[in-house]
């Protein structure tokens, strides 16, 4: 029998799961899969843990995830068409769920695709994959953690698909005086709380995803003064702020230069004493476990031409990557590629097969690769990874019986124009508004004011979600 093994279930693998699963419940025909993930459950970065450094296994701590995070985009853009937010919350909820809610969504999701625990290895580190050129096959080797005496084991496998996210090895970049810093400094990797902050003078470091929420939050929570320091630079190479409107408090400036115990002077010269200083610098693609042969090389781009149709090794066509490049869609767009490779491994497809568009345009890897050439906006960032998940479903059949592909990305891509629009108007509010689902129709609520973002710092409780909009 064919063996599939799949590393990681967090929401990339557990879509790769339930694609297999549904051959299961068609009465199908399908490999046997084994799952190997690290932690004692699904769930991937979703797991709020307080821990940082070395986890409970003794390797890195694979979550970035902070207490307070909120969904940075609207639900309406992620949402599976197969499965939306109204089916699992039983009724309209508002358009950005705290970390709670988000998790609680995509555990639904698994429930909903009758996710097979029984295929997972939990607690169980893979810790090397090599690939034999003369039996064709993969030796995986995993270190079961969940008994006191760590147990290592190898298995043989035909297909391999690394679902293990790229949001968890931290960029450290060396910046001149960090050695001599008298105050504290971490990346975003290891934040977790941002009350800890409070009265605080803290510096974020970066321009990006990152470094927005952790600004907000921080002054959320109570910092006294938020100095966000960064790179940005106009066309004529000046620094330049990124235009977002932020309350008072914070502020940007260009990209620090030099420190002297607690004071940290700045590209234009200004000069400030900051207790801490929070690295928002990414992450970098790391998979220790790949032999040198079968190893991806990659940064984080918005499509992978080191992969064919953004997915399948060059190195070697038995071996899938999931949900490696940088987001814009995340898990309607992963669960199309779970269900693309899942038929790659089926032999229904191959990569270097065009897919079609709603349209019937042929999409090769190449006319990907020349869009992702010609990007310059986020508009063309997200319009690229909407044409990718259309021509995904299309290929596949998944979500087609809930929506037309083409219907869903271009309301998906409707929604992300709003949301930057939203977010440009004042980056502070953004989550206040409100989105319509795409899969539904329905409306979604607005946040009553009392729980609004800015006010809102209760989150650990998806009731208290559920009724963001009717409590006062
Ligand atoms: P992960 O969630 O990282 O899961 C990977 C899994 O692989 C984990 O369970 C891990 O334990 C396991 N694993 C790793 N290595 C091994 C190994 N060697 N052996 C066995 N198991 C292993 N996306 C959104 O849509 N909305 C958001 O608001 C949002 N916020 C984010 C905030 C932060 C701080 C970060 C870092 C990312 C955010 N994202 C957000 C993007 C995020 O990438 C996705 O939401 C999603 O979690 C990615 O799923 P994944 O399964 O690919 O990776
Ligand atoms: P990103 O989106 O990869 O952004 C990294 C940021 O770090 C970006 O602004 C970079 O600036 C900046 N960076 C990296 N190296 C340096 C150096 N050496 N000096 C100055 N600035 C630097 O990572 P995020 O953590 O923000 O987001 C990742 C995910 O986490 C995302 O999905 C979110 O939803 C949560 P640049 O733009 O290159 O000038």
């Amino acid at each position: 029998m064919v063996r599939v093994a799949i590393i990681g279930a967090g929401p990339s693998g557990i879509t790769a799961i339930a694609a297999f699963q549904e051959l299961v419940s068609k009465g199908l025909e399908c490999p046997e899969v084994v799952v190997y993930e690290r932690q004692g459950e699904i769930g991937g970065l979703w797991n709020y843990n307080w821990r940082t450094g070395t986890d409970v296994d003794g390797f890195g701590c694979h979550a970035s995830m902070y207490k307070h995070l909120w969904s940075n985009g609207p639900k309406e853009c992620l949402e599976f068409p197969d499965y939306s937010f109204e089916q699992h919350y039983g009724e309209a909820t508002c358009s950005y769920p705290p970390r709670l809610a988000l998790r609680d969504y995509i555990m639904g999701y698994a429930k909903h695709s009758q996710v097979n625990h029984d295929w997972i290895r939990f607690n169980t580190y893979v810790k090397n994959v090599v690939f034999d050129e003369e039996s064709k096959k993969f030796t995986i080797t995993a270190v079961d953690n969940s008994e006191q005496e760590q147990q290592e084991s190898s298995d043989e496998f035909d297909h391999v698909i690394v679902s293990t996210g790229h949001f968890s090895v931290p960029v450290m970049p060396e910046f001149a005086g960090l050695h001599d810093y008298a105050g504290l400094v971490m990346h975003s990797h290891d934040f977790r709380a941002a009350e800890s902050y409070k009265d605080q003078t803290v510096v974020v470091v970066g321009k990006s995803y990152s470094a927005e929420d952790l600004a907000s939050q921080l002054y959320k929570y109570g910092a006294k003064k938020v100095i966000i320091t960064h790179r940005n630079k106009d066309d004529s190479g000046n620094w330049q702020p990124t235009g977002f409107h932020w309350s008072e408090g914070i502020e940007e400036r260009a990209l620090m230069a030099s420190m002297d115990g607690h004071n940290i002077t700045f590209g234009d010269g200004s000069t400030e004493k900051v207790d801490a200083v929070i690295l928002c610098t990414g992450y970098k693609h790391w998979f220790p476990f790949l032999d040198k042969a079968i190893k991806l090389t990659c940064k984080n781009t918005m499509w992978l031409p080191e992969l064919n149709m953004s997915i399948q090794s060059k190195q070697n066509p038995n071996l899938y990557f999931l949900s490696m490049q940088d987001q814009f869609y995340t898990y309607n767009m992963f669960a199309a590629m779970a269900y693309y490779a899942r038929d790659l491994i089926m032999g229904k497809l191959t990569t270097d097969q065009p897919m079609t568009d709603v349209d019937g345009k042929p999409w090769a890897d190449k006319d990907f690769i020349t869009l992702y050439n010609n990007m310059k906006t986020d508009a063309d960032n997200y319009g690229l990874q909407g044409k990718y998940t259309e021509c995904l479903m299309k290929a596949t059949g998944y979500g087609t019986q809930a929506i037309c592909p083409k219907k869903f990305v271009e309301g998906i891509n409707k929604t992300f124009d709003d949301w930057e629009e939203l977010k440009h108007h004042n980056i502070m509010d953004y989550r206040d508004h409100a989105h319509a689902s795409i899969i539904t129709g329905t409306m979604s609520p607005k946040p009553t004011k009392t729980n609004n973002w800015l006010n809102n710092k209760w989150e650990d409780d998806i009731q208290f979600y559920k009724n963001m909009h009717k409590h006062q």
